[in-house]
């Protein structure tokens, strides 16, 4: 009788083709990842330094089905088993959503100049397991933060440049020209042969190993 009785089907039928359509699209556009049958997909986790403040963490899912949470994990060794929980409580996801979302973390807790930190993020299941994303070089960020104090130059080693710069600053004492509180090595307000003695003992330290902070 009116034409709404007739558009019904193929409005029903578009809607379907467009429900059928969506997820395939979806599908065709996700990355290649092999994370396990009930781990989430993960487009990315990186991490920038934005010194002295944080280290900021950011990541990107592809939907979140079966994720429940997240948790990011940090060391200071390429081996994961040695890194700690750096998120308590847990981050929420979007159980259910077959969205995908964008989340950012900035760290900041006990970082320590010239020292090299990795990262790791676990999902959760739906069943409460906790995922590893392990294997995945994209999502393990290994970010450099600040230089050490003995490395007063901060060009990522201790040598003989870190000295000479000491030494042209010789006697230089709190509230003189000369004075940079980033060659007082000990931060006793005078840079002299203390200074010097503590940056030549870690000659030839440089970023990732561990006489470098
Ligand atoms: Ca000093």
């Amino acid at each position: 009788m009116t034409p709404k009785k007739h558009l019904t089907p193929l409005l029903l039928t578009l809607l379907l083709l467009t429900l059928l359509a969506g997820p395939a699209t979806s599908l065709a556009a996700s990355p290649a990842m092999q994370p396990g049958p009930d781990s989430v997909d993960l487009e990315y986790f990186i991490g920038t330094a934005d010194y002295p403040q944080h280290i900021l963490l950011e990541w990107q899912s592809v939907s979140e089905q079966t994720v429940s949470a997240y948790r990011l994990l940090r060391g200071t060794t390429p081996n994961p088993s040695q890194a700690v929980v750096i998120t308590a409580p847990v981050i929420p996801a979007h159980p259910g959503s077959t969205q995908g979302y964008y989340y950012a973390y900035p760290d900041s807790a006990g970082l320590v100049p010239g020292m090299v930190y990795y990262y790791w993020i676990e999902d959760q299941d739906l069943g409460g397991t906790w995922n590893t994303h392990w294997d995945d070089p994209n999502l393990n960020p290994i970010v450099p933060w600040g230089c050490s104090i003995y490395d007063v130059i901060c060009n990522f080693v201790i040598d003989t440049q870190d000295v000479t710069a000491l030494a042209s600053r010789w006697n230089c004492a709190l509230n003189q020209s000369c004075y940079d509180p980033h060659f007082d090595v000990n931060s006793d307000n005078v840079i002299d042969v203390r200074d010097v003695m503590l940056s030549a003992g870690r000659w030839g330290c440089g970023l990732g190993q561990t006489c470098y902070p």
